[in-house]
């Protein structure tokens, strides 16, 4: 061997040790079109991160749910296959019991006691709790209030919902919702739900103003009653796996660029809801507001009842988040 080659290689070995450690490319699942304001902040995120690691990190994001429905989601973000996601809440109740609290119908007096509870220890708790399920939850985006709506008649009261059926998301505190106000619950995947309510195979669902015009569910389904019987945040989220393989400057590049996403999306969501709304009125959309939700509140007593009754210990942590002022 030569001094030549012996000394190339010495050379090739102390480049190949010195090298930043080999980029990634992030798969993140959204759920929504590419204009909607979870997908356009994730965009940001997305461009934050691979600037600010320049270049070991490069978020893809996957808008429309094109990689799977959401509870399908958490399981491929929990086994490293997903690298970060936007995730609604509820769904999480599944896999993470104590995040189960926000799916309480009611819970939050309104969006500004979610934020405030969310930004606080309820949602510091929240985390931990994800954390431990291989979630690494970052920031929260808004997601309004959700209502319902349907192809039949204006609910007033929960009489009205006698013997309709809904749509309700992935999680058994919905099913029991529903069944308590008289209506019949399907849990269903969010990208079945308009052909579902065009062939009738059920009569409503439930959602905030954007995703009630987003997904078209508007032109099938005449009927908007403003109940606000659930305001569920939602996270964005990294997989453990690709949290922990990242150095201690890009965790806070990471971190900070999904704090910043959020902040874009509540300020796009604040519009949207607007517009979402104008845009359904104009279609021909009846909306009521429930001027008297008391009946749909009082009706939620034994969802709590049995829910406290199966985690005494979450008793604390909805006593906090009501508490919030
Ligand atoms: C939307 C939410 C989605 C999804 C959807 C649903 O408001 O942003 O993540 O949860 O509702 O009803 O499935």
């Amino acid at each position: 061997m030569t001094l030549f080659t012996t000394m190339t290689r010495a050379a090739l070995v102390a480049a190949m040790l010195a090298s930043p450690a080999a980029a990634e490319t992030w798969r993140v699942w959204g759920i929504h079109p590419e204009d909607y304001p979870n997908e356009v902040a994730l965009e940001s995120f997305a461009k934050a991160v691979s600037e600010g690691t320049e270049g070991r990190v490069t978020p893809e994001i996957y808008h429309n749910g094109v990689l799977g429905s959401q509870p399908d989601a958490i399981e491929q973000l929990r086994a490293g296959a997903i690298q970060a996601a936007n995730f609604n809440m509820g769904p999480m109740g599944e896999i993470v019991p104590a995040t189960n609290v926000l799916s309480l119908p009611f819970v939050f007096k309104d969006v500004d006691q979610m934020h405030k509870a969310m930004d606080g220890a309820p949602g510091q708790a929240l985390s931990d709790a994800m954390s431990e399920a291989g979630i690494v939850a970052l920031s929260w985006f808004d997601s309004g209030s959700r209502s319902f709506y349907n192809t039949k008649r204006p609910i007033t009261s929960p009489a009205d919902m006698d013997g309709m059926k809904f749509r309700v998301m992935n999680n058994d505190l919905y099913v029991q919702m529903v069944d308590q106000l008289g209506g019949n619950a399907t849990p269903m995947a969010y990208g079945e739900v308009y052909q579902s309510l065009k062939t009738g195979v059920i009569d409503g669902a439930e959602n905030n103003y954007p995703s009630f015009e987003s997904s078209n569910h508007y032109e099938v389904a005449k009927y908007y009653s403003i109940t606000n019987h659930l305001i569920i945040p939602e996270c964005v989220c990294v997989s453990k796996t690709a949290w922990d393989a990242l150095s201690d400057a890009d965790k806070e590049v990471v971190r900070q660029a999904a704090v910043d996403a959020a902040i874009e999306q509540r300020e796009l969501w604040a519009k949207r809801e607007m517009d979402s709304r104008a845009k359904v009125e104009a279609s021909g959309v009846t909306v009521n507001e429930v001027t008297d939700p008391s009946a749909f509140q009082d009706a939620m007593a034994p969802v709590y009842a049995k829910f406290i009754e199966m985690h005494p210990d979450l008793d604390q942590l909805i006593k906090d988040i009501q508490a919030t002022e």
